[in-house]
């Protein structure tokens, strides 16, 4: 008989490939405690810049923001639960709707105590999870300025002082950071730098300290971690693949530094993740061009589109998770 395609019943693979393309998930990672501002004077670090710019992100199509909070004066990151508090209230009165996660990864100097006080304070809906020790390092960055290039006083020290930094995330913070999400209704997002991060999560889940399904970042290219190659992140996602099932969690992946930051969302976007972008991550949307947040956002949609991925809401975004609802937070 002739070959009729159009009889021909979908294999399991072609099935498979149409039901991965979940509607894609874009974080907007605005500020972070990576980024200096001498970096890039788009980078914000205000209440007022923070809430304007999440707005912007939504609105150019991101479902979610990672926030962290940096000193109103002197841009340096701080864990101190105030200076969240007018960002994430800020956020609130613009009317906008998007996921709020705040960040319990924090930045150099940052006891994981400290880190933490933002979960039981404000009950947000995802904050990040950083699952394990490790170097995190920007030091070479440090390179690239004189001295008298710096805007404020702390960063060259700041940005020097990396290259002796361990990332603090022991088993013993991992079983806090659990017990306190758990007990919040907080979803973690579960930053995995690296292969190991994994099987650490892993033995969490064994020890029933957290539940699936997850929600996975897999963050590439810091210096202390993988690298944002499609090696690495084939590796990642391989690995989840085989110790949880892909029916168990969903993913979506940070590129640090230009064009890392948009590899690897084209890379998520083929293979049916998510994406975070933002100034945390990456402070160029082409050669030398300096980005606001927003443009970061935009350049994600267009790839999105290229790759016929539709955008999820934030409200479908919290369906696919499995969030709270923002009624059910304390800010
Ligand atoms: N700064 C990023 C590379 C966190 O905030 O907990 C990872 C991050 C971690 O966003
Ligand atoms: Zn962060």
């Amino acid at each position: 008989p002739r070959f009729r395609p159009s009889s021909c019943r979908l294999s399991s693979y072609d099935r498979k490939v149409k039901t991965m393309a979940d509607k894609l998930i874009i974080t907007a990672a605005l500020t972070g405690a990576i980024t200096i501002p001498t970096q890039s004077d788009k980078l914000p670090y205000t209440s007022e810049q923070l809430v304007a710019d999440a707005v912007a992100c939504v609105k150019a199509g991101a479902a979610a923001v990672h926030i962290h909070a940096r000193n109103p004066e002197t841009g340096q990151p701080s864990s101190d639960p105030d200076l969240f508090a007018p960002i994430l209230a800020g956020i609130r009165a613009s009317g906008v709707d998007m996921i709020v996660g705040t960040t319990t990864g924090g930045g150099m100097g940052m006891l994981p105590t400290e880190r933490l006080r933002v979960v039981p304070r404000y009950k947000p809906e995802v904050a990040s999870f950083n699952l394990g020790s490790m170097n995190f390092s920007i030091h070479p960055v440090a390179r690239r300025f004189k001295p008298e290039d710096y805007r404020f006083g702390w960063e060259q020290a700041y940005a020097e002082g990396t290259k002796d930094f361990i990332f603090r995330n022991t088993f013993g913070d991992m079983e806090t950071f659990a017990k306190t999400m758990a007990e919040h209704n907080t979803k973690p997002e579960f930053e995995a730098y690296d292969v190991g991060h994994l099987y650490n999560l892993r033995f969490l889940l064994k020890e029933k300290l957290v539940q699936p399904p997850f929600w996975i970042q897999f963050v590439l290219g810091v210096l202390g971690g993988l690298a944002a190659t499609p090696e690495d992140l084939i590796v990642m996602k391989q690995t989840a693949d085989r110790l949880f099932g892909a029916e168990n969690y969903r993913w979506s992946v940070i590129g640090v530094g230009y064009p890392m930051e948009f590899n690897m969302a084209g890379m998520a976007a083929m293979m049916g993740g998510h994406v975070r972008v933002g100034l945390e991550d990456n402070i160029f949307v082409g050669r030398r061009q300096l980005a606001t947040n927003a443009q970061l956002v935009e350049k994600a949609v267009r790839i999105a589109r290229e790759f016929d991925r539709e955008l999820a809401t934030p409200e479908e975004a919290r369906a696919m998770l499995g969030l709270k609802g923002s009624a059910a937070v304390n800010f």
